[in-house]
């Protein structure tokens, strides 16, 4: 089969940098057209900044990154240095990039591929808050059709949130652009919490990324080093939760991965619960599935799959 093209969306952030070491190291399931860069874990000139870091790091040299929206919809942009520290991927010390950005902004990239190529064969893969997409959707109607699915790494249900009691950080960040994806008709495939807090970087794991003895995996061996620190100091977990690298895994082995084809919707009035998935997991109301929300992951598979291929970078 040929490898499945996507447009990874992204504000590195340690664990988006893993999702994008995942995806470069897999060109047999994987094409990266682009990246296209969103504020949201820091501020966009760092994140636009940190995605060219990791293409480099991964040799990926030719990849072009795209800068795009630097705040959410209609909204003041929340970041997480408090996890992700000062330039978001604190933990490793990696040069300031030599590549360029690419001309243009994200959104026009996301446009004009998706009008480039086929209908049904471009994958939008976000693992930031949805302002490009959205933003996207918004000035081109037209390619909403065109796409072929959107894998994300957002919300949550069961664990509900991580950044307010109710709402997981990506969509809390810009819950219009959430909710405009939401309801655009794409199929989504959605990772939340409930997955995510499952992929644990044990010490095991950790030891296994060191143990690789390459630039790339003493780097991601320190990314998880630093945020681990937050995720054990807040949950009392065994491990940092690597989020973002669900949607590239599940985009190799999806196999790894199970959910429920469910209605989710998005909220965007109530401030108590202001961006919260409300995830209909039971089916109780009779609107029409638009996500698969996964539910559960093979965690040891998981794990294996990017150590194996982090080993190739
Ligand atoms: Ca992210």
């Amino acid at each position: 089969m040929a490898p499945r093209k996507i447009i990874i969306d992204t504000d590195p952030g340690q664990d988006d940098a893993v999702a994008i070491l995942l995806a470069l190291a897999s060109p047999e399931e994987i094409d990266v057209l682009g990246i296209t860069a969103v504020a949201g874990n820091v501020p966009l000139e760092l994140t636009a900044k940190n995605a060219r870091i990791v293409c480099e790091l991964a040799g990926h040299t030719h990849i072009p990154v795209y800068a795009g929206c630097d705040r959410p919809l209609n909204r003041p942009l929340v970041t997480a240095e408090h996890v992700h520290g000062k330039t978001g991927l604190d933990g490793p010390v990696l040069p300031d990039p030599e590549m360029p950005l690419a001309d243009g902004h994200a959104v026009d990239f996301i446009i004009d591929t998706l009008r480039a190529h086929e209908p049904g064969t471009v994958t939008l893969c976000p693992l930031g808050p949805l302002t490009n997409i959205a933003s996207a959707f918004q000035k081109a109607p037209d390619i909403v059709d065109r796409v072929q699915e959107i894998v994300l790494m957002g919300g949550a249900y069961f664990e509900v949130g991580n950044i307010t009691p109710a709402a997981e950080f990506n969509i809390y960040v810009d819950p219009e652009a959430a909710d405009i994806v939401f309801k655009s008709g794409v199929h989504v495939v959605v990772m939340p919490l409930d997955v995510t807090h499952d992929a644990l970087v044990t010490k095991h794991r950790n030891d296994a990324f060191r143990a690789l003895d390459s630039k790339v995996g003493h780097a991601v061996a320190e990314m998880t080093d630093f945020f681990e620190r937050f995720d054990i100091e807040k949950y009392g977990s065994e491990g940092a939760p690597l989020h973002d690298p669900c949607v590239t895994a599940y985009l190799i082995r999806p196999e790894l991965f199970s959910g429920r084809h469910i209605n989710v919707q998005i909220e965007t009035k109530s401030e108590l619960t202001m961006g919260m998935t409300v995830a209909d997991w039971w089916r109780v109301t009779d609107h029409p599935p638009n996500a698969m929300f996964i539910g559960e992951i093979d965690a040891e598979g998981f794990f294996a799959l990017l150590t194996e291929r982090l080993a190739r970078l």
